[in-house]
């Protein structure tokens, strides 16, 4: 091979293969994955806790508020789902086994949360409270939907 083409091919190769390994799981050890994804439905179920105490008349209805809530719920419904990778479902969890035997169906359910949290923040910055009652049930129904299925507990 010329002397000047080495470097090239050399960089191919690594880029290839690292991309390949980030490829297979973006977290260096399942435990990582694991505390990933259970930090981003903790962080999600405060702030929709937040919003069901606003629907619930618990808290007071502030529009910024419950904005801000579900724009951070909705951004955090985005994160779990590559961190169900390879390995992660070999240790203790409140994962079902479902998840990786029935991942189609997992990937809908999954999507359908993501789908209605990101209605439920569009709402939101129009200040229906109404219209956000709706929607905060409509989304509820979809994190049951999927945890009945797919999460012990
Ligand atoms: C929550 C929360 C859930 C859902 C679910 C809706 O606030 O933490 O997992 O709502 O209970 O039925």
């Amino acid at each position: 091979m010329h002397s000047r083409l080495k470097p090239v091919v050399g960089l191919v190769l690594a880029v290839g293969i690292g991309g390949a390994a980030y490829a297979q799981s973006p977290f260096d050890k399942p435990e990582k994955a694991i505390k990933y994804r259970q930090s981003a439905m903790f962080i999600l179920a405060q702030h929709f806790g937040r919003i069901g105490n606003v629907v619930k008349g618990k808290s007071p209805y502030d529009k910024d508020a419950v904005a801000k809530d579900a724009a951070i719920a909705a951004q955090m419904s985005r994160l779990p789902w590559e961190a169900f990778g390879p390995g992660t479902d070999k240790m203790e969890s409140d994962a079902k086994p479902e998840i990786w035997t029935n991942a189609a169906k997992f990937k809908s359910a999954a999507q359908d949360m993501e789908k209605q949290l990101a209605q439920l923040a569009e709402l939101a910055k129009g200040g229906d409270l109404n219209a956000i009652k709706a929607q905060f049930g409509a989304t509820g129904k979809a994190c049951k939907a999927c945890h009945d299925d797919f999460k012990h507990r």
